[in-house]
């Protein structure tokens, strides 16, 4: 049982500490980091700290040891909570999800696989070829999606660049018969720079390293990483990743998963087709912009189906409407630049999102009908980007940090929600807590007309030349009054930030200072209808399918599309809808250093993701209640020996009555309640006494047992 584990390894669950204060809690946390012990309990929720190393915890064993067992039966492990969410589901028929949170490298893609891994390994005991077939799917789209959203970064060699949240769906057995993704918000920017010591996505490092010498030569690549552009920016060229291996495996995983020949052709050359894009090069001649090295025109053009000049001429020109006037306007070289650019990042966003839609396509249930089957189930698994710090933060970080603080929100709300109707559901008055309720920043992000969203929005729709500073002006205005917003111009003394660039908001996580500079580019996210229309003229159907808005034509596009902040905020929106209408389950994740080091815990960094992962208030909110919860039954199997009233079995009405005789024996009548089918604990001291009566019991009855059993030796 877990609590046993104290003694040597610290507590098991957080809530068990003596005092609840943050050194208290860190150093349980460092001792059973120290111990390998890397998981923890607060209450239900998975405290989990990347261990940096292999370890033998994952097993066909391990998995047959959780396999239907309560929470508390075994020490903590992430198996536990993909069990107790397998249970909800099956027998509870609820809808479950599992959110996985904290930062970059913190280890929660890995957990996303160890759950995948330990479902896959608890169902479909009878082998149905279908259900193997899902199961087979669902690991394997992994692989594909690794390969397209992760890359080396300086905090993770294997970072995803954008957010994933997976359906599971389950017939009324209980075993996977399909399941959907919905990806958010991928950090396309990387596909045309990186940072020093990062890399671009897996997908194009694989290709280089890992395609046949024929198809290299078809796609008009050569074997060189130094020689393209949107590869060599980073300067790591080969990391320990194994890009050879993996590209077999992402081109069998995506055979298996059922994508064409045609198709698979066709994302190589989507790649190839951006690494030629990054290495073409604009001049101005005169008054007239062209193309330096126009040979690689010709084979941008082979590679997506279509013809040179109509390639070239996308790069060159712009087609603008002028009241009933089609024209076409030449690009100076920089606009070209960043016309290339932002094809780059489209073409490479839009295939992520299309391998995500084929998927999903493959995934999906199909033949359920729960009027004869029963009902469908569900556990959704949600791996998004940790909250984030940088020296320099933009519009990305700007819409990672609110989605933690939707998080925050839901987190807050369903953690007491779900406290509150335990006690509602087992008749026992509850007690409010206090908790920051960081409400007030998401609002500050995303409220109508008057957040940051809104306001940029505003900036971005102004015809005329509107500047990120005028943005920053708009924001100093509308939001002088703000406590969570903050600038120079408010807070002249402030010397941390840049009078014209900067502002910050007060994130529950911590200060974090934005730079403006790009947002309203980046918010506005151009790409050029010219574009479109290319891609959706190529005589190749899969890339053709891929473009459907590239149908219309200048004068058809009138509506504005919303900007890529909005359309982040709505998918937030949904995806804090869809999580709150499940049962949750939280896994929270830290990171013990920045050195991938599997000996150090940095006490100041790992105090630092407590605080933001709000795991104190986690622990007092589980403590201000009742620290530990069971079922009757359950209890009593656990501690009857300890008093002559229950041991060997009791003979009251019910387990209920025999538990309060137990409680009253022990003098704790004033530390419990009695819920409708569970016995709840307010102190741990309670527990721990328990449990040390148990453990002399125990001595007793073995050193009877044994005296009894010496004449018969
Ligand atoms: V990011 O936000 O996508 O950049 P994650 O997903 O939180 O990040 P990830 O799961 O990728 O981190 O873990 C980072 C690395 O830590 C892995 O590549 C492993 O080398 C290592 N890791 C994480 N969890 C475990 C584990 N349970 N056992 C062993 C682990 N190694
Ligand atoms: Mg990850």
């Amino acid at each position: 049982m877990a609590e046993q584990e104290s003694l040597e390894f610290g507590k098991a669950d957080f809530v068990l500490l003596d005092t609840v204060n943050m050194s208290e809690f860190m150093a349980n946390l460092k001792l059973r980091f120290e111990k390998g012990k890397i998981y923890s309990y607060i209450g239900e929720v998975v405290v989990s700290v990347n261990p940096y190393r292999s370890l033998n915890i994952y097993g066909k064993d391990t998995i047959e040891q959780y396999k239907g067992r309560e929470l508390y039966e075994r020490p903590p492990h992430l198996f536990a909570i993909a069990d107790a969410t397998y249970k909800a589901m099956k027998r509870r028929s609820k809808d479950t999800c599992i959110v996985i949170s904290g930062e970059s490298g913190a280890g929660k893609t890995e957990a996303s696989k160890y759950i995948m891994q330990f479902i896959a390994g608890i169902t479909n005991p009878s082998q149905r070829q279908e259900v193997e077939r899902v199961k087979n799917m669902l690991l394997k789209s992994n692989c594909v999606l690794e390969a397209f959203g992760n890359a080396k970064t300086k905090r993770n060699d294997n970072s995803s660049r954008f957010g994933k949240y997976m359906d599971i769906n389950f017939d009324f057995k209980g075993d996977p018969i399909g399941g959907h993704i919905n990806n958010y918000l991928l950090e396309k920017s990387r596909v045309i720079v990186q940072q020093q010591g990062e890399r671009n996505f897996h997908s194009f490092h694989q290709l280089l390293f890992g395609a046949p010498e024929k198809l290299l030569r078809t796609l008009h690549i050569q074997k060189d990483p130094a020689a393209y552009n949107f590869i060599k920016v980073g300067g790591v060229v080969k990391s320990a990743i194994n890009d050879a291996a993996e590209f077999k495996a992402v081109a069998d995983a995506m055979k298996v998963i059922g994508f064409t020949a045609e198709e698979i052709q066709t994302v190589y050359k989507i790649l190839a087709t951006i690494l030629h894009l990054g290495n073409l090069k604009f001049a101005m001649d005169g008054d007239s912009v062209l193309i330096e090295n126009s040979k690689l025109v010709s084979v941008i053009a082979e590679l997506l189906s279509t013809k040179s000049d109509i390639v070239e001429k996308a790069l060159l020109y712009r087609t603008v409407a002028t009241g009933r006037d089609v024209i076409d306007k030449q690009h100076t070289d920089q606009e070209a630049s960043y016309g290339r650019d932002a094809f780059a990042k489209a073409i490479y966003d839009r295939l992520f999102c299309w391998i995500v839609n084929r998927i999903n396509d493959i995934i999906e249930v199909k033949n359920y009908d729960a009027k004869i089957h029963g009902k469908n189930t569900v556990i959704g698994v949600l791996d998004i980007y940790g909250f984030e710090i940088f020296d320099n933060n933009s519009l990305e970080q700007f819409c990672i940090n609110y989605c933690n603080e939707k998080l925050q929100q839901l987190f807050i709300q369903l953690v007491l929600k779900q406290e509150q109707e335990e006690y509602q559901r087992e008749g026992i008055p509850w007690r409010h807590i206090d908790y920051f309720n960081n409400q007030i920043i998401v609002d500050l992000v995303e409220q109508q007309h008057k957040g940051i969203i809104s306001i940029l929005d505003d900036a971005c729709v102004n015809v005329g030349k509107v500047t990120d500073k005028m943005f920053l002006d708009a924001l100093n205005t509308k939001l002088q009054k703000h406590a969570h917003y903050s600038s120079r111009k408010l807070c002249a003394t402030d010397k941390t930030m840049d009078f014209d660039r900067d502002f910050r908001i007060k994130h529950y996580a911590g200060h974090v200072v934005y730079s403006v500079i790009a947002f309203i580019d980046k918010n506005k996210d151009t790409l050029f209808q010219d574009f479109k229309r290319l891609m959706y003229n190529s005589s190749n159907p899969v890339l053709k399918n891929m473009w459907p808005e590239g149908k219309l034509s200048i004068t058809e596009v009138t509506k504005r599309p919303l900007t890529a902040a909005t359309l982040f905020k709505f998918s937030m929106i949904a995806l804090v809808e869809n999580l709150a209408s499940k049962e949750p389950y939280y896994v929270r994740c830290i990171k013990p250093n920045e050195q991938k080091s599997p000996l150090l815990f940095d006490d100041q960094r790992c105090q630092h993701q407590v605080e933001y992962l709000g795991l104190m208030e986690n622990v007092r909110v589980r403590r201000a209640g009742f620290a530990y919860r069971q079922y009757y039954d359950r209890f009593l199997q656990r501690y009857k020996m300890i008093s002559e009233f229950t041991w060997p079995n009791h003979d009251m009405r019910s387990d209920q009555e025999a538990v309060k005789k137990l409680v009253e024996c022990c003098g704790f009548q004033h530390d419990v309640a009695y819920g409708k089918t569970k016995l709840f604990i307010r102190t741990p001291r309670t527990l721990f006494n328990l449990e040390d009566r148990r453990t002399q019991m125990i001595e007793r009855i073995v050193l009877f047992l044994q005296k009894m059993a010496a004449p018969l030796l």
